[in-house]
């Protein structure tokens, strides 16, 4: 018999099956946690109850407390609250995971007196991703069930691990081999009558302090930025330290205040932002996707065979092909180098490599695309060849296959122009390297079929990316918005700044590499080759580059390298080449500070994503944000460029901006018109709301 629409119920042979029923992910809001409560309190006095199985319909187990109470005002009872009245029930309660049990849906795990996962199972505390610390008894019960070293990682990487992982932590008692319910309610009887295992009563585990304050010197030393890992650390070092419900209390008063900082408002931002970029707008509910079970990548270059296996990882055969045998063979080697790496490092086990491989073939000339559902073009970024490429596959390719370019700057409408099918081709723009980086920019060309896109979205699901549709223009938007901070450090330099300056100012800011480093390492030449091809000037960039420093490859750039060595070290002859190019372009040398370093590339990198949101290349600030902060290394507790502008205040941005246009001549800084509505409107976000 159902309790509410919130769980199910049903009673048999003593035991009570309780579920979550809160579709799709079973998050833990306010209706739910009445519904548990209510029915655990009747459950408790029920004579004929004799044990609970604590269990949930669909896939994920429980997604935690739900993000969008937070900040909000809410209805107990409370979370804490909830799972801390399992203490005073004195029969058994077992949890039955399947799927993922994330969060608060962890905390409730651990209030009860016993767990059994599924072989699908995953545990975790993401909390710190969102800039939060297990608010429900996570702090205390963890580190008491499973010892505070364990506990303390658990928490602070944010990442699940499988049941497997999870069994020889003691985090669960058993994984079952089939039916998970079965199995929890079997235990659950096995319980009746003995002493229950309170996880609060819990001493034998927690192990040494020494070994937790190691650890946490290493975890503050990674995490430096993220409020909620210290926090983690404080609350881990409460256990030790504090009775049980002082640490409760001191847990609960510290999630609360890091509910109200700016970096925990960013990172919660940012996972909303990602998941309402996978709703693009103006495609049609209940498009479905092409059928994609075989994919062709042309061109076996770095990033041809980075895409390859992306789709091998993802299990879908796929064939890259290039005009010689040697390039060919190349590919497949540079493949094989980089998973036999992965098993070196112990993240991929040989056969997993093996299955891999399997799936990845290399083929000479095109005639292999016949047979693709997708085929995805990874050549040359010169419109030419590409559009060479297109007619060609436009030749061969069986209709509705989906074609897609990786082009990084070019417009797709004149690529698509050379087929006679344009609602068939869209741009992947995949960033370097392809296996690792998460982002991809679904570009929507002029005439690219709604199917067409969403299979490109489900598609980027499939390979673990994050996918985000833009529009066609020069660059799209990550690269457009780096184009404008690139002209910035130009001009930065040229006015007194140094290499090491501008990326000490950007990296204290958050970023893990600045702008000189980045360029060092993807090659001052490739920027230096696509500026001449259309008459731009980029004067220090030039004459490095004339004075043959390519960056890391050549060991010398904006930095010097050691042989071998990828550390970038001052080097005074940059000193002396920059003043000389001041001078032969009669700029006077000025100290810059680090505010005005900081300002100068991202208030203008602000401008061009409002001229990106009013000419429509991305839908809303969120997907600009989720962009750079999947491809660019925006640092995530800052919650992406628009985000930030929202925090700084876009008034003070627009007055900047013109600050700069006068002082330098360049009237492209002029605040853009959706930059000063924002103004007018306390920021992109209320005016984002403004908008259809
Ligand atoms: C917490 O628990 C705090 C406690 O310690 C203390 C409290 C006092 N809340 O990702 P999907 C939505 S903090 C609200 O596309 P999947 C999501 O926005 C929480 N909404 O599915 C989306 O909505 P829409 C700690 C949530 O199958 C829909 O559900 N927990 C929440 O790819 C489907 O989501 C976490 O950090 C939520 N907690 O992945 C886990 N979770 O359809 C966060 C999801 O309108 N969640 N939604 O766009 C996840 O990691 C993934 O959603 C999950 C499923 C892996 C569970």
């Amino acid at each position: 018999m159902p309790d509410s629409e919130q769980i199910t119920l049903s009673v048999e042979a003593g035991i009570a099956i309780v579920k979550l029923a809160n579709p799709p992910v079973n998050v833990l809001g306010a209706a739910v946690r009445q519904a548990v409560a209510g029915t655990l309190r009747r459950l408790a006095t029920e004579p004929d109850v004799r044990a609970i199985v604590l269990g949930a319909e669909g896939r994920t187990f429980c997604a935690g407390a739900d993000i969008t109470e937070f900040g909000k005002q809410t209805v107990a009872p409370f979370l804490p609250d909830l799972i801390a009245a399992f203490d005073v029930i004195d029969k058994p309660i077992v949890a039955a995971i399947d799927g993922a049990a994330l969060g608060g849906g962890l905390e409730l795990v651990l209030g009860c007196h016993a767990r059994i996962a599924g072989r699908a199972a995953r545990l975790g505390l993401p909390e710190v991703t969102l800039g939060v610390l297990p608010g429900a008894g996570g702090t205390q019960r963890l580190p008491r069930l499973i010892g505070a070293v364990p506990a303390l990682h658990l928490m602070t990487d944010g990442k699940p691990i499988p049941a497997e992982a999870a069994l020889p932590l003691g985090l669960v008692d058993a994984v079952a081999e089939g039916d998970v319910l079965a199995a929890a309610t079997a235990h659950a009887r096995s319980l009746i009558g003995r002493p229950l295992r309170r996880t609060r009563d819990l001493t034998d585990r927690i192990g040494p302090s020494a070994d937790f304050e190691a650890a946490a010197a290493s975890v503050l030393a990674r995490e430096p930025h993220n409020p909620a890992v210290a926090a983690c650390v404080d609350m881990v070092r409460a256990a030790f330290d504090l009775p049980f419900d002082a640490a409760l209390a001191e847990e609960r008063a510290c999630f609360l205040r890091l509910l109200h900082d700016d970096r925990s408002k960013a990172l919660r931002y940012a996972f909303f932002a990602e998941r309402q970029a996978a709703h693009v707008p103006g495609l049609p509910a209940g498009t479905a996707p092409r059928p994609m079970s075989r994919a062709v990548v042309v061109g076996a270059g770095t990033m041809g065979v980075g895409i390859a296996m992306c789709f091998a990882n993802a299990g879908i055969p796929v064939t890259v092909t290039d005009t010689d045998d040697e390039a060919v063979r190349r590919g497949l080697a540079r493949a094989a180098e980089t998973y036999a790496v992965s098993v070196k490092r112990g993240s991929l086990t040989p056969e997993a490599r093996n299955a891999r491989l399997a799936l990845l073939q290399g083929r000479v000339g095109m005639a292999a695309a016949a047979e693709a559902d997708v085929v995805i073009e990874a050549v040359f970024e010169e419109m030419d060849i590409k559009r060479a490429v297109f007619a060609e596959l436009d030749r061969i390719v069986r209709p509705g296959a989906v074609l897609a370019t990786n082009t990084s700057f070019l417009n797709v409408d004149q690529i698509a122009a050379a087929t006679g099918r344009p609602q068939d081709v869209l741009g992947l723009h995949f960033f370097s390297p392809a296996n690792v980086m998460r982002l991809l920019e679904v570009v929507r060309g002029q005439h690219t079929a709604p199917d067409v896109l969403a299979t490109a979205m489900q598609l980027g699901r499939t390979l673990q990316k994050v996918p985000v549709v833009v529009g066609v223009c020069r660059g799209f938007v990550g690269n457009r918005m780096l184009a404008v901070r690139s002209a910035q450090v130009e001009r930065l330099l040229l006015e007194g700044a140094l290499p090491e300056q501008i990326d000490a100012a950007i990296t204290r800011f958050g970023f893990r590499m600045g702008p000189c480093a980045m360029g060092d390492l993807a090659g001052l030449d490739v920027g230096w080759r696509a500026r001449r091809a259309v008459g731009i000037v980029a004067p220090v960039s030039d004459a490095l580059c004339e004075a043959g420093r390519f960056g890391q490859k050549t060991g010398l750039g904006f930095f010097r390298y050691e042989a071998g060595g990828r550390t970038p070290h001052t080097d005074p002859a940059v000193a002396a080449l920059i003043a000389e190019v001041s001078e032969r372009h009669s700029v006077p040398r000025r100290a810059i500070s680090a505010e005005e370093i900081v300002e100068r590339l991202t208030f203008p990198m602000i401008n061009e994503g409002a001229r990106i949101l009013e000419e429509r290349i991305a839908a809303r600030p969120g997907d600009i944000d989720v962009i750079w902060l999947n491809g660019y290394g925006w640092p995530a507790w800052r919650g992406g460029p628009m985000f930030h502008a929202d925090l700084v205040g876009p008034a003070r941005i627009a007055a900047r901006l013109g600050e700069m246009a006068t002082m330098s001549g360049d009237e492209t800084l002029r605040p853009a018109a959706l930059l000063q509505a924002a103004a007018a409107h306390g920021g992109f976000a209320g005016l984002a709301g403004a908008r259809p």
